[in-house]
């Protein structure tokens, strides 16, 4: 595989680990003795909305050959099942979207101002993937895009700008100084803009920061604020650190371990690349070949595209 194939199958299949493998850990008792049952299948562990909303990402930029709303929407709303573990807003927004109701009115009728949840940037890494090759700005419009189906506060649209650009970034070697750069001028709100300026304190330091005081500075819940800098932070700071210290790392974060663990784990995987993700836990992942078969096909595309 090549270097530039490798890296996209890598960030494909190390975010649905990072799902798969963080999920167990993700929210209180409750959440947690719930993916206990629902989290297993056949003795593979399952992936969650996280996942399943990327594959949907995938199939339609594959299908379209170009960020479709529509045909975006039309899939979210189709694979939607409440046994993924989708956020509540989410889950409301895509039930009436399967009524019939338009995303652009939809993704305004859960929360009034849309919702500002991690849902659009936990699946923002394929469209910056994509997009890669050309300008910062075409790929933030598409992200953007692919977002404001589900997610249209400003907040929910940065986290998903963080995340999508990141990736894009990583994957074509750009060093950590000049992806922060790029990421102030792109990011439109304050709350996200203050959470940078941590992570850019926090990549002074000679090693990682402590997992707890990741948490208390840059957050680990469930709002786009609170975990996608976080997400940012891990997957940079630990790129050259083995895949399953990554994993370790995210879980002690604690909070959206799975949502969490699939951020860090697409841009890991965009920076190391498909051939050092750990072959005993790919073994353990749910629909394995499906999503490698997918991944390359995603991969083959990109690259075309980019002739
Ligand atoms: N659903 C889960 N995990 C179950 C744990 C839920 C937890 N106890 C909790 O609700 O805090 N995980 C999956 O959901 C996350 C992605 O969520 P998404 O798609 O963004 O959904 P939603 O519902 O739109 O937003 C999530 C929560 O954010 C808050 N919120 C959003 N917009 C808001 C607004 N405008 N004003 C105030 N609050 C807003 C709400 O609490 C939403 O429930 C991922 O973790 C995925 O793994
Ligand atoms: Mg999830
Ligand atoms: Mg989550």
């Amino acid at each position: 595989m090549q270097t530039h194939h490798a890296r996209i199958c890598g960030a494909i299949l190390a975010a649905a680990l990072g799902d798969a493998f963080g999920a167990p850990y993700e929210g209180g008792i409750i959440e947690q003795l719930l993916w206990r049952i629902l989290g297993r299948r056949r003795g593979k562990r399952c992936w969650t909305d996280d996942t399943q909303m990327s594959v949907d990402v995938i199939e339609s930029l594959l299908t379209c050959n170009k960020m479709d709303q529509d045909d975006l929407a039309q899939r979210f709303a189709s694979s939607y099942r409440w046994s993924r573990g989708y956020g509540p807003g989410a889950a409301k927004l895509l039930r009436r979207i399967r009524k019939g109701e338009h995303w652009s009115i939809a993704n305004q009728a859960v929360y009034v101002n849309g919702s500002l949840g991690n849902g659009g940037a936990m699946r923002a890494a394929p469209v910056g993937l994509f997009y890669g090759a050309g300008d910062d700005k075409k790929l933030v419009q598409a992200v953007r895009s692919a977002t404001l189906v589900t997610h249209a506060h400003p907040v929910g649209l940065d986290g998903a700008v963080v995340i999508g650009l990141t990736v894009a970034l990583v994957c074509r070697d750009y060093p950590v100084q000049e992806i922060m750069k790029r990421l102030r001028l792109h990011i439109q709100t304050m709350d996200m803009h203050n959470r940078l300026a941590i992570a850019e304190r926090f990549f002074h330091a000679e090693h990682p920061v402590a997992p707890k005081q990741i948490a208390q500075e840059l957050g680990n819940g469930i709002r786009a604020q609170d975990s996608c800098v976080t997400a940012c932070y891990i997957g940079l700071a630990l790129r050259k650190a083995p895949f399953v210290d990554m994993l370790t790392y995210t879980r002690e974060v604690g909070g959206d371990t799975d949502t969490i663990g699939a951020m860090a784990g697409a841009i890991w995987g965009a920076a190391c690349g498909y051939q050092y993700l750990p072959e005993e836990l790919l073994n353990q992942l749910e629909h394995r070949r499906y999503l490698e078969k997918l991944a390359y096909r995603f991969a083959e595309a990109i690259v075309q595209r980019q002739e």
